[in-house]
């Protein structure tokens, strides 16, 4: 008698708490990873991205973004998403050559002039190309977001000309052309995971690192790095990444919904990134960094090496394959 009647307390208690939070109870929760800081347009766009899912999913599923690397490193997000741990990512392409190589064609210095060239490549036949090789490896693209044009900050000396680049010990993103690009410039270049480069350049443990403007203020580098050279030598694009593990467990619906939502928060994010670009400069001059804008034309010639030796590692060891690649995308681009 007793015993039923605290059954029957249990079962009036767990009713009262579902009833009141039948959202919470019923959605399915998807962990986003990014390692920038929470200001930074990747994140600003996900909220978008989550606002959206929620609407278009009538509240099914849920998406939770955990910033700053607190999930690990950009590599550490791609293999959890193989693993199914890890339901989303947006990510550089840093780690993602190691994974289709392919991918490294768009690591090549100087690819794209302008943003209309890099959306080009990415949104046609080239980049829809590059995405749809994801899923043999348990991974799905939902669109090409950005990162954006890439400059240099340094505590050394001002950059005016490629020779002040000389013996500059710089942090790269783990991936040879990174490397190679670096070295052809005359720096000293050393891969690093992106969570750890506050405190490598407040140490001294490297001179140097290379990002767009957005990411060296929502990152506040401008604390620990006097000199900013306006270079935009890479175009960095940003992967929206699924789990295939997880997408396969969603309905067509719920598919469909992420893939409208993703689209949509693209458009938001590149466009945080474009007005991001027109007032950051300022803002970090303001912040007490030297700016300079070296004539990017002796940069553009040093790399040209790097063009060639990188046919090899876009074909993913056959020269001839990364080369037709490469040939490709410069045809596209009237070049
Ligand atoms: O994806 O590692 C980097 O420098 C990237 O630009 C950053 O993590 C954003």
């Amino acid at each position: 008698m007793k015993r039923s009647l605290v059954k029957l307390g249990i079962a009036a208690v767990l009713t009262v708490i579902f009833a009141a939070t039948p959202a919470f109870s019923k959605a399915r929760v998807i962990k986003v990873s990014t390692t920038t800081q929470p200001t930074h347009i990747y994140n600003v766009g996900l909220e978008h991205f989550a606002k959206l899912v929620k609407e278009k999913t009538n509240g099914e599923l849920e998406v939770q973004i955990f910033p700053a690397a607190q999930l690990g490193s950009e590599r550490d997000a791609v293999e959890g998403l193989q693993l199914g741990t890890l339901e989303m990512t947006l990510t550089s392409t840093g780690p993602l050559g190691n994974f289709i190589p392919e991918i490294k064609l768009l690591n090549l210095p100087f690819l794209f002039k302008d943003r209309d060239e890099a959306y080009k490549i990415l949104d046609g036949k080239i980049g829809t190309g590059i995405a749809d090789k994801f899923p043999a490896i348990g991974i799905r693209s939902l669109g090409w977001y950005e990162n954006g044009f890439r400059h240099i900050t340094n505590n050394v000396r001002p950059i005016n000309s490629m020779k002040d680049m000389a013996g500059i010990k710089i942090r790269v993103m783990e991936d040879s052309l990174f490397i190679s690009t670096m070295k052809a410039l005359g720096a000293s270049p050393l891969p690093m995971a992106f969570g750890e480069l506050y405190t490598a350049l407040e140490q001294g443990t490297v001179d140097a690192q290379e990002n767009p403007l957005v990411n060296i203020d929502a990152s506040r580098f401008y604390e620990v790095q006097k000199h900013l050279a306006i270079t935009g030598h890479f175009y960095s694009p940003a992967m929206l990444l699924v789990s295939e593990i997880f997408y396969q467990s969603l309905t067509p619906a719920q598919q469909k919904a992420l893939a409208e939502a993703a689209t949509l928060a693209r458009d938001f994010e590149r466009n945080l990134s474009i007005e991001g670009d027109k007032t950051t400069e300022a803002k970090l001059a303001s912040k007490g960094m030297t700016v300079t804008h070296p004539d990017k034309a002796e940069f553009v010639k040093a790399v040209a090496p790097v063009y060639k030796a990188a046919a090899k590692d876009i074909g993913g060891g056959d020269a001839a394959k990364g080369q037709k690649l490469i040939d490709e995308t410069l045809a596209e681009l009237g070049r």
